[in-house]
C-alpha cells in the first residue's frame, strides 16, 4: 500500500487545491470508533465524517444491507423504475420525524440538494419569495444554499453572485447576545416584519442546533417562537436537521427538545451510515403542492443508499443510539467542563448530546460581539489532536469553536481515549 506521503505527492499533481484535507493521512480502514491510515497508525474518530457514521464506520448491519442490494441491482433511477426500497424510507421518515400528521419525503442526494429542494417546495406552496435564514447558518456549498450559508471564507468567497430573495437575521446565540430566547425570537421577527414583511415570507429555515456555524444551541424559546410567528405569518417552517438528526443530539431529532413539529425537515448524514443519501420530509399538503416530475434526478434515493439508511435505522433503534448520544454527554460534559475549569481561553462548553463543544476566546478580553475569539489556539489546539492521533473538528463563524461528533457507537474506552488526547491537546498548546 503506498504511504500517506506518496499518496500526497500523487494527489498534488491531480485533485484540485479548492479541496482540501483536514489531515496529511490517507485512510486504510475505520470501523466503529476507530480510524486506521495506510501509514498503519490509529486514530480515535471525534468526528464520524462530520456526523454521518453515527452508527460507526463499516457498520456491519450496514455493509450487510450494501452487500445484498448491490447484487440485486444497482440502479434503475426511481423516477424510472421504482423499488421498495425508497417507498421504505419514506415510511421511516414519516413515523421517525416529529409531528402525528399525513407526511410525504423525497429523496436526493446531498445535504444542499435537499435543502434546495426544500425551498423549491416551500416557494411552490406558498406561491411567494423569500427564504429567511439567521446569522451563522451553514446550508450547503450550491449556489442556493451559499446564499443561504452566512459564513463568506472559504465557503463563498469569489463564487458569488449568489440567489436573490434571501434574507438574513439574528440568531439566538447566548454567549454574546445577552437575550433570552422570546427577547431574541422577538428581535429576530422584527428584523423579518421590517426587513421582508411577513405577507412576502415563503419559508424560514434554521438549523435548531447550528452546525458548522459553531454549534450554537439558541436559548430556550427562541425556536418555540420562531416556529409560531412562521405558522402565523402563514409560511413553512423548514428544520435543517442534516447535522442533528438520526440520534445525533439525544433524540432521533433535535426539533424534538423544544416540542417542535415543523412543516419540512431536510435530512441527510446520518441517515445512511455514510452512503450518500438526503431527504425532504414534511406536510403532505405542502410537500403535494408540487406538480408529479416537479422533484427528482438521476440517483436521488439509488437503491443501495437506501438499503443502508434501512439498516442504519434499525441499528439506531435496535442499540437505542439516542439513548448512547445522551450517555456520550454523560460522560463528556464533565469532563469538558473540567477542562474549561482549568483553561480560562475556554469561554462556554455547549451542545447537546453527542455533539458537543467548547468555544476558544482570548481570556478577559471583550469586544462588541462579546469574547474575542481565539482561531490561532483553536487551530492549533486541533493541529495537537490531530498529531496525538485524534480526529477532531472545528467550527463557528469565528474559528474558535472545537466540536465533538463521535460515533454514537464509541466504546467507553474509546471516548475515554479521545477526551484524554483533548486534554492533552488543550494542556500542551492552549
Ligand atoms: N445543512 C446543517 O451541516 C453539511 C459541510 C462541510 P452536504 N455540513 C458539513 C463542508 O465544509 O462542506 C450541511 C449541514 C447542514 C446542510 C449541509 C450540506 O450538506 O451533504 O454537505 O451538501
Amino acid at each position: 500500500m503506498p504511504s500517506s506521503a506518496e499518496l500526497h505527492e500523487r494527489r498534488s499533481a491531480v485533485v484540485a487545491r479548492g479541496v482540501s484535507s483536514m489531515i496529511p493521512s490517507y485512510v486504510s480502514s475505520a470501523s466503529g470508533g476507530t480510524m486506521t491510515d495506510v501509514d498503519g497508525r490509529e486514530w480515535v474518530d471525534f468526528a464520524a465524517g462530520i456526523a454521518v457514521t453515527n452508527v460507526g464506520n463499516a457498520a456491519p448491519r450496514v455493509v450487510e444491507a450494501v452487500r445484498a442490494q448491490v447484487e440485486r441491482f444497482t440502479h434503475t433511477c426511481f423516477m424510472i423504475a421504482p423499488y421498495e426500497q425508497y417507498v421504505a424510507v419514506c415510511e421511516e421518515l414519516a413515523a421517525l420525524t416529529p409531528g402525528d400528521f399525513e407526511k410525504r419525503s423525497a429523496l436526493f442526494n446531498s445535504g444542499a440538494e435537499a435543502v434546495e429542494n426544500a425551498v423549491k417546495i416551500a416557494r411552490h406552496a406558498t406561491g411567494r419569495p423569500a427564504i429567511v435564514v439567521f446569522d451563522h447558518a451553514y446550508h450547503g456549498r450550491t449556489n442556493l444554499t451559499l446564499a443561504l450559508t452566512a459564513k463568506v471564507m472559504p465557503y463563498k468567497q469569489g463564487f458569488g453572485p449568489f440567489a436573490g430573495e434571501i434574507y438574513r437575521v439574528s440568531m439566538s446565540y447566548p454567549l454574546r447576545d445577552g437575550r433570552s430566547g422570546p427577547q431574541a425570537a422577538a428581535y429576530a421577527i422584527g428584523q423579518i416584519e421590517k426587513m421582508v414583511g411577513g405577507a412576502n415570507v415563503a419559508a424560514v429555515l434554521i438549523e435548531p442546533v447550528q452546525g458548522e456555524g459553531g454549534f450554537v444551541v439558541p436559548a430556550e424559546g427562541f425556536l418555540p417562537a420562531i416556529a409560531a410567528w412562521t405558522k402565523a405569518a402563514g409560511a413553512v417552517f423548514i428544520a435543517d436537521e442534516i447535522q442533528t438528526g438520526f440520534c445525533r443530539t439525544g433524540s432521533w431529532f433535535a426539533s424534538e427538545h423544544e416540542g417542535l413539529e415543523p412543516d419540512l425537515i431536510t435530512t441527510a448524514k446520518g441517515i445512511a451510515g455514510g452512503l450518500p443519501l438526503a431527504a425532504v420530509t414534511g406536510r403532505a399538503e405542502i410537500m403535494d403542492s408540487v406538480h408529479p416530475g416537479g422533484l427528482g434526478g438521476t440517483y436521488g434515493g439509488n437503491p443501495i443508499a437506501c438499503a443502508a439508511a434501512l439498516a442504519s435505522i434499525e441499528t439506531m433503534r435496535e442499540l437505542d443510539l439516542a439513548a448512547a448520544a445522551r450517555r456520550i454527554e454523560a460522560v463528556a460534559r464533565p469532563r469538558l467542563e473540567a477542562l474549561a475549569a482549568k483553561h480560562p481561553s475556554i469561554a462556554e462548553v455547549r451542545g447537546r448530546g453527542a455533539m458537543l463543544a467548547v468555544e476558544v476566546v482570548i481570556p478577559g478580553e471583550d469586544d462588541a460581539a462579546g469574547p474575542v475569539p481565539d482561531p490561532v489556539t483553536t487551530a492549533a489546539v486541533a493541529k495537537t489532536a490531530h498529531e496525538l492521533g485524534l480526529l477532531l473538528l472545528t467550527c463557528g463563524t469565528y474559528g474558535n469553536v472545537i466540536r465533538l461528533l463521535p460515533p454514537l457507537i464509541i466504546s467507553d474506552e474509546e471516548l475515554d481515549r479521545g477526551l484524554t488526547l483533548l486534554e492533552q491537546a488543550f494542556s500542551t498548546t492552549a
